[in-house]
């Protein structure tokens, strides 16, 4: 007797796992697989075009490649900042994320070369330098890191916002608090200027403005508007004095699981959705600035000299850095710059 309840509950064990396993039903018809999901982390909000890509990305992607993909895509940082968020990217503990490049240049130093500033001046430089051979090669190195490049999206020209004064000149921003993201170049350039640079996450910038444990900040004019920093600050310098992408990674070992016709339809989903998400980032920076204005910020833009006395203060920052990030690299990029100006 015992034997047979033996026999029998190994029976049903085998018949489970084999259930479990997905092998054929009894009937042979096939299951349809089910999808799989994809969440992509955002830092900043539903309203900026970033996460709208990333949101244009999941209905291309149901189109070209039906009912294999789930794309979910979160906001805000609830699935953690830039740099929190790629490592869990990095270890497979989450698919995708849409970050910031330069909190990353810890782990791929030549991601640095945008961090230099006022090296691009226009988006038509920033599209040669992504879709030439430039970005192609950077993107190459984030795979031994365990990162696959999607897209090139564009986070755009940083703008310095205050809550003192309003930024004309060097000595202007002597003393600042000023928050950066978590970037060597970004901290060496505010020193140069002689602020006093605060690296923090994106999700922790607005409260600390709030309470004042900082003066202010830098990122482009859809992020000033669209997270609502005219409510904390009242000066926007339009300075831009660094262009900075935001990248959409995906784990690089997950992406070399899928078949080739799925990676192709990622790869052309993500291709597309850059297209859209750079037209509308950079029509914001245009429209948004007039609402700035209504909200009651002063904005205010360098003439000619007050742009050069800022290029100046800041070249100790290329001696510096050029070595660091390759100096080939830097002249390849700003040749590509050249060949687009
Ligand atoms: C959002 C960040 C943000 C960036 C920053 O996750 O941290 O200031 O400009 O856009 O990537």
């Amino acid at each position: 007797m015992r034997k047979h309840l033996f026999l029998i509950a190994a029976l049903v064990a085998v018949v489970t796992l084999t259930a479990y396993a997905g092998g054929s039903s009894e009937k042979g018809a096939a299951q349809p697989a089910k999808p799989t999901v994809l969440r992509i982390s955002n830092g900043i909000n539903q309203d900026h075009p970033t996460y709208l890509a990333c949101k244009r990305f999941a209905e291309l992607l149901q189109q070209k490649d039906p009912g294999k993909f789930e794309v979910q895509v979160y906001a805000n940082a609830e699935l953690g900042d830039d740099v929190r968020a790629t490592e869990s990217v990095r270890m497979g503990t989450l698919e995708m994320v849409a970050t910031s490049a330069s909190p990353l240049t810890g782990l791929v130093p030549a991601f640095s070369v945008f961090d230099l500033p006022f090296i691009i001046t226009t988006p038509k430089e920033a599209d040669a330098v992504y879709d030439g051979p430039v970005g192609a090669k950077l993107a190459k190195m984030l795979e031994p890191k365990g990162l696959k490049l999607l897209a090139y999206y564009e986070n755009g020209f940083r703008d310095v916002t205050n809550s003192a004064h309003a930024i004309k000149e060097p000595a202007d921003v002597k003393g600042l608090k000023i928050r950066t993201m978590e970037n060597p170049i970004h901290l060496a350039v505010w020193r140069s200027l002689g602020a006093n640079p605060v690296p923090m996450p994106f999700s922790e910038v607005f409260t600390a403005m709030q309470q004042k444990t900082i003066d202010g900040q830098e990122n482009p004019v859809p992020t000033i508007y669209l997270s609502k920093f005219y409510e904390v600050q009242k000066y926007v310098t339009l300075s831009n004095h660094v262009y900075g992408p935001h990248i959409l990674l995906m784990n690089e070992k997950l992406f070399e699981s899928f078949p080739a016709a799925d990676q192709k339809a990622i790869l052309a989903a993500a291709q597309e959705s850059a297209i859209y998400q750079r037209d509308l980032n950079r029509k914001l920076n245009a429209d948004l600035v007039a609402k700035l204005k209504a909200e009651g910020m002063v904005v205010t833009e360098f003439t000619p000299s007050e742009l050069a006395d800022f290029k100046k203060a800041v070249q100790p920052v290329y001696a510096e850095w050029v070595p660091k990030i390759g100096s080939d690299l830097v002249a390849e990029f700003q040749a590509a710059v050249a060949a687009a100006k």
